[in-house]
């Protein structure tokens, strides 16, 4: 089979310009003689109408903009490509599925969903993960989160949610951030939310990188084989790099330092050739087992526990170029879960159901035109041909006086393609049922995998759950939606609930006071549904926690280290380090009091890659202090002390060697150092082997997270 691999780099090839050694011309390719001066009657006079040169630029400038994305409007994407490692012809016929090594051009575009275009990246919140393959067959799209269940059940409640957790409509306040009365107030109004909101609180709302995320395809699918079999699929990417995050409070200051972290560490990575990588997996449920679970297959607030149904790997995919032009690319680009091929089907999941209406209908409002899939970054590789005609900047010369089917003046071309020629056919389920608006029974457990997911966690992550909701709590100013929490939450866990309820200074309510069905107010309980418990048949899962995640290897690729330095820096103990990370593909910073160079103990010098004014802790993975006895000059340094504190109360590997280590002594944490301690590492001896591969293999732990009070203990 042909390799598509750079079929869509060439497509897009045609669309590039690149001014390079060309004139500067108007939109119409007239050559434009003065570009900074407008016409004008008299070198001081009025500016006159006739100039169509300034007119066409302005007028242009003025129009630049399009609405952003309803939600998920602050992302970021990257080319690459999709490779079958597992191919998987018994159980779905897609084309780009068939074959071991076979390749498939893809483009990802990860986001937040609450904030602005321009807000923050470390934003508490869900992250989407949507991937768009450009098979043979057409446009696939799999456009799922980094979080496998949702907040609600019905597509019905999508407005609801996403009005709620918005900035408030009065104020417009608070951006990104779901700490607000409105969200909460829905959220405590709404207990099939519990289990996601377990996840939200959880830290893979504050991913470290989006190359550290796991992605899920959320809704139940199918996959159809050549024989028009069906199966049930959930949709897995596991990170190559492990799933790992940051501290809540490295992730606010990181959102001052660099609000655009997320999106510079996936630019770096791709440009310097570390090329994040996930792996593609499928979980397959049998059509017959589709009511042979505790929780319904269909419900989008439930997962199917790996410990039910494995995971099994079926390909990989690689992302190695970053866009050309954000607007044209990330931006411009249209997901929408209805582009399947032959071999993918939905099932009748009811958020599911909803999103398939929602995607096209928000392009045409987004994009402005139904002509969106023109868009160089939406067209398929595979040829389009059919009767669509006209519209809003249609780019396609439709040649003929033919654009209907059937037709006998085209000699009926457009052909409709027989299933085996590969046309599109639905899954032929039969449906047999009362039209009604309402909710099935098995639908009604609203708690089980909540508890499931907080169950699972460490110690660790349990604390910094409590300590979310601590958070996000303390900043609802209305007593009551607290305390409607605080009994949806004693639902899941009550020790959980009492530990929040500390933080508050509340008392959590009995379960008599628990709205235990949408809305309290009687008024309003038509074809709302009470809440149930079924205890989940898995007791805990490794796979639902961050910390003992499948998922995580010891790698430390592409993480950054902050090497602190002052004039004397041991030369021999910097090359040292730098060596030892460029091997592992990670990265020493220098850092130093201003910015230019310090001298080495030896009178060499060395590059300053960042003061203390334009870097800081929190957007480094550690910390290195190489000996120098010039690094005292800094002891009673202000910054310095910030920088080191905030790598320690953010559980990071903290390491000085030689001389410096006295700056380790008589820093504000000190005291509280211990000897199990392996993420503070002091050495004697300058430049040993031993003590660099001692400071990679703390890294490799990610976090100390022991330091830490723990709330849950
Ligand atoms: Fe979306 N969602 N969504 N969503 N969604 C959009 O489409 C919508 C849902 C997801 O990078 C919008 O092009 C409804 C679940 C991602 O461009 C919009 C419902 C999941 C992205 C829309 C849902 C998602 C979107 C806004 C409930 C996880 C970003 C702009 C029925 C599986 C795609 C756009 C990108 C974007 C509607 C629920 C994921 C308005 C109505 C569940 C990753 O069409």
């Amino acid at each position: 089979m042909e390799n598509f691999q750079d079929e869509k780099q060439r497509e897009l090839s045609f669309n590039k310009s690149d001014g390079t050694n060309k004139f500067l011309t108007t939109d119409q390719g007239v050559k434009i003689n003065d570009d900074n001066n407008s016409l004008k009657a008299g070198e001081r006079g009025p500016s006159l109408l006739e100039d169509f040169i300034l007119r066409e630029k302005i007028t242009h400038f003025d129009h630049e903009r399009i609405p952003e994305r309803i939600v998920h409007a602050r992302g970021s994407g990257a080319h690459g490509f999709f490779e079958v490692t597992n191919p998987i012809p018994e159980l779905t016929k897609a084309g780009f599925l068939q074959e071991a090594g076979l390749k498939t051009p893809v483009f990802t575009r990860f986001s937040t969903v609450a904030g602005s275009r321009g807000s923050t990246d470390l934003a508490r919140d869900v992250r989407g993960f949507s991937v768009k393959f450009y098979t043979q067959e057409g446009i696939y799209d799999l456009v799922g989160n980094n979080i496998p269940v949702f907040f609600i059940q019905d597509a019905a409640k999508f407005p609801d949610l996403i009005h709620a957790v918005k900035p408030e409509p009065h104020n417009e306040m608070p951006q990104a951030a779901s700490a607000h009365d409105t969200f909460w107030d829905f959220i405590s109004l709404m207990p099939e939310s519990m289990h996601m909101i377990m996840w939200v609180m959880s830290d893979r709302a504050i991913p470290r990188s989006y190359r550290m995320m796991e992605g899920f395809g959320v809704h139940t699918f199918r996959l159809i084989n050549e024989a028009g079999k069906s199966s049930f699929v959930k949709f897995h990417w596991k990170p190559k790099l492990g799933t790992h995050a940051v501290a809540w409070d490295e992730a606010q200051k990181i959102s001052g330092k660099n609000p655009d972290f997320h999106r510079q560490d996936l630019w770096e990575a791709i440009d310097t050739g570390n090329f994040p990588e996930w792996e593609l997996g499928v979980q397959i449920i049998p059509s017959e087992d589709e009511e042979k679970y505790e929780f319904d297959l269909l419900d989008p607030t439930k997962l199917v526990p790996e410990e039910l149904v494995p995971v099994t790997i079926v390909g990989r995919m690689v992302l190695n170029k970053n866009p050309d032009n954000f607007f044209a690319e990330t931006e411009q680009i249209a997901f929408h879960p209805g582009h399947v091929v032959p071999g993918i089907d939905f099932s009748n999941d009811p958020l599911l159901q909803g999103r398939l209406f929602s995607y096209t209908d928000t392009q045409l409002s987004r994009l402005g035109s139904p002509n969106f899939h023109e868009i160089p970054i939406n067209r398929s590789v595979a040829p389009v041909h059919n009767n669509q005609r006209d519209g809003h900047m249609r780019q396609e010369i439709n040649v003929g006086r033919v654009s209907y089917h059937p037709n006998s003046l085209g000699g009926g071309c457009p052909y409709q393609a027989k299933i085996a020629e590969g046309g599109f056919s639905s899954f032929e389920e039969r449906v047999d049922a009362h039209k009604i608006r309402g909710r099935s029974e098995s639908f009604a457990d609203h708690f089980g995998q909540a508890k499931l997911f907080f169950n699972s966690q460490t110690s660790t992550e349990k604390s910094h759950i409590i300590k979310a909701l601590r958070f996000e709590l303390g900043k609802v100013e209305t007593a009551a939606i607290r305390l409607r929490m605080l009994g949806l939450l004693s639902q899941v866990d009550r020790d959980l609930a009492e530990k929040v309820a500390v933080g508050l200074g509340m008392k959590v309510p009995s379960i008599l006071e628990t709205p235990l069905n949408h809305g309290v107010s009687p008024e309003n309980e038509n074809g709302n549904q009470e809440s149930k418990t079924v205890a989940s048949s898995v007791a805990s899962s490794d796979a639902l926690t961050m910390l003992k995640n499948p998922t995580n290897t010891p790698t430390i690729a592409s993480r950054k280290v902050a090497i602190i330095v002052a004039d004397g820096v041991s030369e021999a103990a910097v090359t040292n380090i730098k060596k030892a990370l460029l091997k592992e593909d990670a990265k020493g910073c220098i850092i130093a009091k201003n910015l230019g160079t310090v001298v080495t103990d030896t009178d060499g010098e060395i590059h300053v890659d960042f003061s203390f004014l334009t870097a800081s802790s929190v957007l480094f993975d550690a910390v290195y202090i190489p000996d120098g006895l010039g690094i005292n000059t800094l002891i009673e340094n202000d910054d310095l002390n910030e920088f080191l504190n905030d790598a320690y109360k953010h559980c990071k590997v903290i390491a000085a060697d030689g001389a410096a280590s006295a700056v380790l002594s008589i820093a504000p944490f000190a005291s509280k150092i211990t000897n199990q301690d392996d993420g503070m590492i002091i050495n004697s001896e300058v430049a040993s082997e031993s003590f660099a591969q001692k400071f990679i293999a703390a890294m490799g732990k990610h976090r100390f997270w022991e330091r830490e009070p723990n709330l849950y203990n």
